[in-house]
């Protein structure tokens, strides 16, 4: 997976978000997710505006807006196109099917309606899978394997657990959410790897940073998440910019090592 470039990937990925995410990280050149964790909607439609060239998925805790109306949804939507890049909503799903499928497609979020892809946990099993599957939006899932926060309490034998669950939904699944190169043999799905900074390396409250370069070359990321150091930083585009192009690089090195 590390040696073959996305345009070739795009051609075995069997989620068709996966397929979509290969060919817009090809045209725009960009492995950078940014996680949008404002409190107000406003700001996160001037983020996605100066991003919105650099980015290939725009993540999102929506339950963290304090002034969400459903409206707010329609120029981000905007936005995306413009910009040609996804919404992703970081639910991290974990309970019982019967109420992630609530979650998923009810209450004020109706996440399913918007979200291009989300993220779940494994921790309850397939039921999980299955209530996201059977919404039928054709959705994508990324699957979280590992964490980048200290001390978590997922162990070895959880994460090789979490990778056999991803294997039997191949559809369904975009990628996993890791911290190092987990699965070498599945080019068709994608790494997704938090926890990147250029300027911190914790936050005081167990958030652990690592470099774009390292995550993509030593780590195996195919896409990095980076929230504050573009967020917080005083010209977001400009920084946006720069971590796209740092991230591309090294994923270009990667290919010739
Ligand atoms: N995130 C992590 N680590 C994980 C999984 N998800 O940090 O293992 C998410 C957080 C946050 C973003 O929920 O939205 O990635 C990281 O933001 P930051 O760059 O500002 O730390």
């Amino acid at each position: 997976r590390l040696k073959l470039s996305f345009a070739s990937r795009a051609k075995v990925a069997k989620n068709p978000v996966a397929e979509e995410l290969f060919r817009i990280m090809t045209t725009k050149q960009t492995t950078l997710c940014l996680a949008a964790d404002l409190t107000s909607s406003t700001d996160i439609l001037n983020l996605a505006e100066q991003a919105g060239p650099h980015i290939c998925l725009f993540k999102t805790h929506i339950d963290i807006i304090e002034d969400f109306h459903p409206n707010f949804l329609k120029p981000l939507q905007e936005i995306a196109e413009r910009h040609n890049f996804l919404l992703f909503e970081d639910r991290k799903f974990a309970d019982i099917g019967k109420t992630v499928e609530l979650q998923y497609r009810k209450g004020v979020y109706k996440i399913s309606s918007w979200a291009k892809v989300v993220t779940a946990h494994s921790i309850t099993g397939k039921g999980v899978l299955d209530a996201i599957k059977a919404s039928g939006e054709g959705a994508g899932v990324f699957l979280l394997a590992e964490t980048s926060a200290a001390g978590s309490l997922i162990d070895e034998k959880y994460t090789k657990a979490t990778l056999k669950l991803a294997e039997q939904y191949p559809d369904l699944i975009t990628g996993i959410v890791c911290q190092s190169p987990l699965f070498l043999q599945n080019p068709g799905l994608l790494q997704l790897t938090p926890g990147v900074q250029l300027d911190a390396k914790s936050d005081g409250l167990g958030q652990q940073y690592n470099t774009p370069d390292n995550v993509v070359r030593d780590r195996g990321a195919d896409i990095a998440v980076v929230g504050r150091g573009i967020s917080k930083a005083k010209e977001p585009e400009i920084t946006a910019e720069k971590y796209k192009s740092i991230l591309w690089d090294a994923y270009s090195k990667r290919l010739q090592e």
